[in-house]
């Protein structure tokens, strides 16, 4: 007999917490966002945990390597995409792994027969006015000297002149060797009033160079989510087809993190994909599955192996996949079903597995919402999608500024790894995704950070330091459709609206 589930199927817009009293300890500055990103065991730390409670969607108009840099440095990770070839994506794992914040190669070079003809020159083709020395002029050559504006008076110098005739030669310089720290090489920088250090290993090649705005740029990211040798932490999507070659080249590549990219998680394909990758790699490889929307769907991959368990069907912004399959659950049903799984498995097991909200976050408070449901981080794809550092491009469309954003499920994404059901698979059979725009918004960085001034400000609100008390004690309400209309502006004339 079909069984019908009593409780309605809701989701983010149908709640509102209800604030618990704030005592005068509990202020923003003191809120916690740090949070469990993989299982672990009771009495244990989790070995990885986010410095905030967000990730990037895995999709192809949204988590590349730029994105993934620029979320990991404010605290969180990126899940780079997987509907494409290995080589590839491990190129852009790479990319993160390698980008080591304040400590840069150098990209404008000079050998010393170059003449003051050539300086100008590379200096009008990069603009950058340093530049270093080496022996062969390439950027990890035998540092010889550095050239900056106050070597050369072009009013003066003969443009024949050589480089090695007016640089600063090497016996001069303040220099730093490889292995040093951030914090030392900018007390290099200030104790000998310089604007930059290069770094040179120990046979006296440059590796990088540290410039003073840098460091007072990696001053402005104090919750960057770092491995222990001090890299970008980042993570990368998975699919249940290729899984043998792209697993062990993304772990050679540095990925500190995977997830099985899937839009319906609870299946036999996914079961096999985290046996096969938990018996071969064990505590090496750490990785996620999804995405389910109920206690069973959880269960049956926390038990395959599943270091997080993600969770929503067709309630992202570009999923067309309720309305083509009439499959689904609403997301704010979902999240507290299967966290109230996962507390009850780590009540009964001592192996506390973390669940990730993933898509229709709509409004920042929907984050909130999901966290006091009990999701321990939340995946999103349109909030991230919006910025610069996102791969897709910015247009303008009318008197706006739009990227374009598509579903991994529409024709342009071609994601059929995430579609199929063990077919022989290639092509989509119909779309459940479309294909349009979100609203530009500028750099990452800034957007996110009143985001999480909102998070921590409600926190306080409910009268929770960190995200886990926030879980435990929060109260929530379902409110009615005229409730909604009270929330907003009502009943005045808006100052920024036309009168007519
Ligand atoms: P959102 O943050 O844009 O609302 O939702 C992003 C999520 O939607 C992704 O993390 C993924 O789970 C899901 N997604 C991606 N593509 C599709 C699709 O084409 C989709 N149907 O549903």
């Amino acid at each position: 007999m079909t069984q019908i589930y009593k409780e309605v199927s809701r989701t983010f817009n149908e709640y509102l917490l209800v604030p618990n009293l704030t005592t005068k300890d509990c202020t923003p500055d003191k809120t916690i966002l740090a949070t469990p990103l993989v299982r672990y065991e009771k009495g244990t730390e989790p070995a990885i945990k986010l410095n905030i409670p967000f990730v990037s969607a895995i999709m192809q108009s949204v988590s590349n390597d730029s994105l993934a840099i620029a979320l990991s440095r404010c605290g969180g990770v990126s899940f780079i995409f997987q509907s494409q070839p290995i080589d590839s994506q491990v190129k852009m794992v790479r990319k993160v792994k390698k980008y080591k914040a304040g400590f840069v190669t150098s990209t404008t070079n000079l050998n010393p027969n170059n003449t003051l003809s050539d300086v100008l020159e590379l200096k009008k083709k990069t603009g950058h006015s340093t530049m270093p020395v080496t022996e062969d002029g390439s950027p990890t050559g035998k540092l010889m000297g550095i050239i900056t504006s106050k070597d050369y008076r072009i009013s003066r110098n003969s443009l024949d002149i050589k480089v090695s005739e007016f640089m600063t030669p090497i016996n001069k310089l303040v220099i730093g060797t490889k292995g040093i720290s951030l914090n030392v090489a900018n007390d290099l920088l200030w104790e000998h009033k310089i604007n930059c250090l290069p770094i040179v290993n120990s046979k006296g090649h440059l590796t990088n160079l540290v410039f003073r705005k840098d460091y007072d740029e990696h001053k402005e990211h104090p919750n960057e989510l770092l491995d222990h040798e001090k890299r970008l932490v980042v993570g990368a999507g998975i699919n249940t087809r290729d899984y043998k070659e792209r697993v062990p080249a993304l772990l050679e590549a540095g990925a500190d993190i995977m997830c099985i990219d899937s839009s319906d998680g609870y299946s036999e394909w996914q079961k096999e994909t985290l046996e096969y990758i938990k018996s071969t790699y064990g505590d090496a490889a750490k990785v996620g599955a999804g995405n389910v929307v109920d206690k069973e769907g959880f269960l049956y991959l926390v038990k395959a192996g599943a270091d997080f368990v993600k969770v929503g069907i067709g309630g992202g912004s570009i999923c067309i996949t309720r309305e083509q399959k009439g499959i689904g659950r609403g997301q704010a049903t979902a999240i507290i079903e299967v966290a109230k799984a996962r507390d009850e498995y780590f009540e009964e097991t001592g192996i506390y597995v973390p669940i990730c909200s993933d898509g229709g976050i709509v409004h920042d408070y929907h984050t909130i919402l999901a966290l006091a449901m009990g999701a321990d981080f939340i995946m999103m794809g349109r909030y991230f999608a919006r910025f610069d550092e996102s791969p897709n491009k910015t247009i303008r469309l009318g008197k706006n500024y739009v990227k374009e954003y598509w579903g991994e499920g529409s024709n342009r994404a071609k994601n059929w790894e995430r579609y199929e059901f063990g077919e022989k698979g290639g092509y989509l059979k119909f779309e459940e995704g479309v294909d349009g725009y979100v609203p530009y918004a500028g750099k990452l960085k800034d957007t996110l950070s009143i985001t999480l001034e909102k998070v921590k400000s409600t926190m306080c609100s409910c009268g929770s330091r960190s995200i886990e008390e926030l879980k435990r004690t929060a109260r929530l309400t379902l409110v009615s459709a005229t409730s909604i209309i009270e929330g907003g502006a009502h009943d005045v004339i808006l100052k920024d609206k036309e009168y007519t």
